[in-house]
């Protein structure tokens, strides 16, 4: 008589697959604060206004993503950037500032913090 044992022994491939995602728990912090300052500047016609922005981030900013007019789509990537207004009313404005590293991250919002005024529409 011949007997054949047969030895399982236990790999769990899980143990691999979960070691790959211990990150999961905590959130990196971003270096990166944004942050913005506005006023309107004079410009030789009625018709339109103008609004400079200054950018007051902090941290190794590296890209500025600003939606000037509140609609989410973004008007500009400079980091000082100035919008003309043609249209009377109140616009929000959210700037979203990156740095190097994927968790340097930072997005402010303010609400109405532009009111234009005077426009012929
Ligand atoms: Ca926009």
């Amino acid at each position: 008589m011949f007997r054949c044992l047969l030895a399982i022994g236990f790999v769990s491939m899980l143990v691999a697959s979960l070691a790959a995602c211990n990150s999961l728990g905590s959130t990196p912090t971003s270096h990166v604060h944004a942050d913005f300052a506005s006023e309107i500047v004079p410009y030789f016609t009625e018709r339109v206004k103008v609004v400079q922005f200054t950018d007051m981030s902090t941290g190794p900013v590296m890209e500025w993503e600003w939606d000037l007019d509140g609609d989410g789509r973004v008007d500009s990537t400079k980091q000082h950037p100035r919008k003309q207004y043609s249209k009377n009313g109140l616009y929000t404005v959210t700037l979203t500032v990156r740095g190097p590293l994927p968790e340097d991250v930072d997005t402010i919002t303010k609400d109405d913090c532009i009111e234009i005024v005077g426009c012929p529409t």
